[in-house]
């Protein structure tokens, strides 16, 4: 038996009497024993995880068989996820996995791809290394169903962790646990032979994974997904292993929170409330409410979005749904840095290796901006100031600047700001034209009015606010009897 399964004899009979469903936790319940939960509360404070922090800004990109059709089968095109089209067009597994012989992206560059990510401005990527077709894109000595036994034959994966760290870009690794290829893949376990079979594709997934980690040691996090069936939910403790393993393989490497289930099968957070894995990955295609959710700021987490409705995978045909502007997609990124989280803009490449004009062309427009503006994103985090119609505030740990982030021009052009007890403004200035500071008047205690630079901009822009920290108003404001 593999070492690792000392957990795997637990009893069918517990298994099968694991209640799966996420207990509801109040504060008033008592905390539960658990053997698979959450190994630590708050943020993790080494210095990978800071760097994962201060990136803020990721490529995520979603490359494999998939995108071969791009959502199209047999001259019908199908207008959901490409990367579900073998679900979506009910596709037998056979013909499926035959399309391993036609994967040959003879425009695949991993070198272009990675100076189109660096002038993006991203500052880590984050690729498919198999999705839930089970296709690896790397040479698993685990599996046929692999990158080498392709006319392509190339290890892709070495080429991208090559080519975006030669870039100075983070690479991470995606793997899908689900896995339609696998024999013993189980969506749930309802017998003994069902839970034996399981363990089989459990010790295919431990060895992949240590595969991965082994063969590519300067990956930085492993972005887990496909882990929502019961099969999962009633095997937490293989997920804690797995998590163990690869943080002795690789000290300091991140896990998100899709991987791990606890004892009673909650996901993301256990059943006592506490996160799993070192950051929250669960806002896909959405974002916290800058008011509602300020929850998220107690952890490390991170968005990830794609630029149509909701196409992971290459789709050949984009007009089915709305495609977001770069605007929208800046003011995303905007957003969760303000609240002190990541965003991860998905790219999902033509089957001949490829990336489509759009792609570019938002790459591009994204990474005008960020070239001006990066400065506020970077490391930036959030300010515990009250969200203003205008925008958003960035704070930056360590540093007396405050950025403000202007989507939303006042008519007044007067930004009124309420900064912080014992926090003065000394100085305003356009991050654009630092040259050009801006006038500001100390209305109320710790408020300015600060004037708005008349400008027609078709973009947002940043102004920076330089502050004093400790000391407090200098004005003697009346404060009002009622
Ligand atoms: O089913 C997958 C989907 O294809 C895509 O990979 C996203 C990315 O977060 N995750 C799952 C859907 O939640």
């Amino acid at each position: 038996m593999t070492a690792y399964r000392k957990y795997a004899t637990i009893t069918l009979a517990s298994l099968l009497a694991l209640q799966v469903s996420v207990a509801q936790t109040t504060s008033a319940a008592p905390k539960k024993s658990l053997q698979y939960g959450a190994q630590y509360t708050g943020k993790r404070k080494d210095t990978a995880m800071a760097k994962f922090r201060t990136n803020r800004f990721g490529q995520f990109i979603h490359w494999g068989l998939y995108s071969i059709p791009g959502g199209i089968w047999q001259g019908k095109t199908y207008n959901y996820a490409a990367e579900f089209l073998k679900s979506s067009a009910h596709i037998p597994t056979s013909t499926w996995d035959s399309l391993q012989y036609q994967f040959n992206p003879t425009k695949f560059d991993a070198r272009a791809w990675a100076k189109m990510a660096k002038r993006m401005g991203v500052k880590y990527m984050t690729i498919t290394t198999k999705h839930h077709e089970g296709f690896c894109l790397w040479s698993s000595q685990y599996t046929n169903f692999h990158v080498g036994n392709t006319p392509f034959k190339r290890d892709i994966l070495q080429e991208l962790v090559t080519a975006y760290n030669a870039e100075g870009i983070d690479v991470n690794f995606y793997y899908s646990v689900l896995d339609w290829h696998h024999p013993d893949w189980k969506y749930d376990i309802k017998t003994a032979a069902d839970q034996t079979q399981f363990l089989r594709y459990l010790d295919f997934a431990y060895n992949q994974l240590k595969e991965l980690a082994t063969r590519y040691p300067t990956v930085k996090c492993f972005w887990f997904d496909g882990t929502w069936d019961n099969s999962i939910k009633k095997n937490g403790w293989w997920t804690l292993e797995v998590e163990k393993m690869l943080k002795q393989t690789i000290p300091g490497v991140i896990v998100n929170s899709r991987l791990r289930a606890d004892d009673y099968g909650a996901r993301h957070r256990d059943s006592n409330g506490e996160l799993m894995g070192d950051y929250e990955s669960g806002y896909e295609r959405r974002l916290p409410d800058p008011v509602k959710d300020l929850v998220v700021t107690q952890t490390d987490w991170e968005a990830c979005m794609t630029i149509p409705e909701n196409q992971w995978g290459y789709h050949k045909d984009w007009s089915l749904s709305y495609v977001k502007t770069p605007q929208e997609l800046i003011e995303m990124l905007t957003l969760a840095t303000s609240l002190g989280g990541n965003f991860l803009l998905n790219f999902g490449p033509q089957g001949d290796g490829a990336i489509r004009p759009e792609e570019q062309q938002i790459a591009t427009a994204i990474g005008d901006w960020m070239k001006v503006n990066g400065e506020a994103i970077y490391g930036g985090d959030y300010a515990g100031l009250k969200k203003q119609d205008w925008g958003y505030f960035i704070r930056q740990p360590g540093s007396n600047k405050l950025y403000m982030v202007v989507f939303n021009q006042p008519l007044s052009g007067i930004a009124r700001l309420q900064l912080s007890d014992k926090t003065k403004l000394l100085r305003s200035y356009l991050l654009e034209a630092p040259g050009q500071t801006l006038r500001w008047q100390e209305t109320q205690k710790n408020q300015y009015n600060l004037s708005l630079p008349v400008l027609k901009k078709t973009a947002p822009y940043v102004i920076v606010l330089e502050t004093e920290q400790g000391s407090g108003s200098t004005g003697n404001y009346q404060e009002a009897k009622t």
